[in-house]
């Protein structure tokens, strides 16, 4: 079998990775995955990845960082089936909701909760900052939730019967959540729970999730051959440096 024509540089504990390997799998675009952890990138990463980011897309003589120019490539040169919504407003808040979701969603549950609690201490060997974890929990994760619930449909996806690119955005983040210790209280928001449990249980999220899940309790030297037991493709070549180091943009 020949390797697929493309490589996605990033572990499936990423959210950010998650959401390009969702659209992959609803356009049925096959990868070869590079599962480096973030943070672990080699010397020559820096310079495919100036902000030392994950994930990476290589295709030919393309390479292209961040998870929304990585996205919006896809959807340019495999139109279909669309992960977008048919009307150019409806476009619009479609990017909104995933530009929401990269920053602020993520900064609340990616770097003040789970980047806090699991990649601190796992990876980088750092001390936990509590109080930074406990502000989260209290004011921002639940400030960030209730603007949520106000976009979630009755039924379905946030734009119709299929999710897309709005809702792969959003949801992969809630697996990192949960790990350490913060579910979406279904009394409080409702919608955004029944919204969620419909992207995690019927959508190519299912089994990302499964996979990421599989990745936290996997040993790094391990997790290519695990990986590659779930059914993906794993790359010839790894960035994998062995060691941690901090990009330029990681927060404190
Ligand atoms: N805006 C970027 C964010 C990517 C990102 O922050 N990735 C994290 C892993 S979830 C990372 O590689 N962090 C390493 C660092 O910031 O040094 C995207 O959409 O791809």
């Amino acid at each position: 079998m020949s390797a697929p024509p493309v490589t996605l540089i990033g572990n499936p504990v990423s959210p950010y990775v998650r959401k390009i390997l969702a659209i992959c799998a609803v356009k049925g675009i096959e990868v070869a995955i590079d599962p480096i952890t973030p943070f672990r990138g080699d010397e020559a990463f820096s310079t495919i990845s100036p902000l030392r980011r994950i994930p990476v897309w290589i295709e030919g003589d393309v390479t292209l960082c961040d998870s929304s120019i990585i996205a919006q490539y896809i959807e340019e040169t495999r139109p279909e089936p669309s992960v977008l919504p048919a009307s150019a407003a409806e476009r619009a808040k479609a990017r909104w909701i995933e530009e929401y979701a990269d920053t602020r969603l993520f900064d609340v549950l990616g770097w003040k909760l789970f980047f806090q609690l699991a990649i601190k201490p796992r990876i980088l060997k750092e001390e936990i900052d509590r109080d930074l974890v406990e502000q989260a929990k209290a004011v921002e994760i639940p400030e960030t939730f209730d603007y949520l619930e106000t976009l979630m449909p009755d039924a379905g996806f946030l734009f119709g019967t299929e999710a897309g690119l709005a809702d792969f955005s959003l949801a992969p983040a809630f697996l990192n959540a949960r790990v350490v210790g913060v579910e979406v209280d279904t009394a409080r928001w409702p919608r955004l729970a029944a919204w969620l449990k419909r992207v995690e249980e019927e959508t190519p999220l299912k089994r990302l999730n499964a996979l990421a899940m599989a990745s936290l309790t996997t040993k790094l030297p391990d997790q290519p051959a695990m990986i590659a037991e779930h059914g993906y493709v794993i790359a010839a070549r790894s960035h994998d440096g062995g060691r941690a180091m901090r990009g330029p943009m990681s927060p404190v």
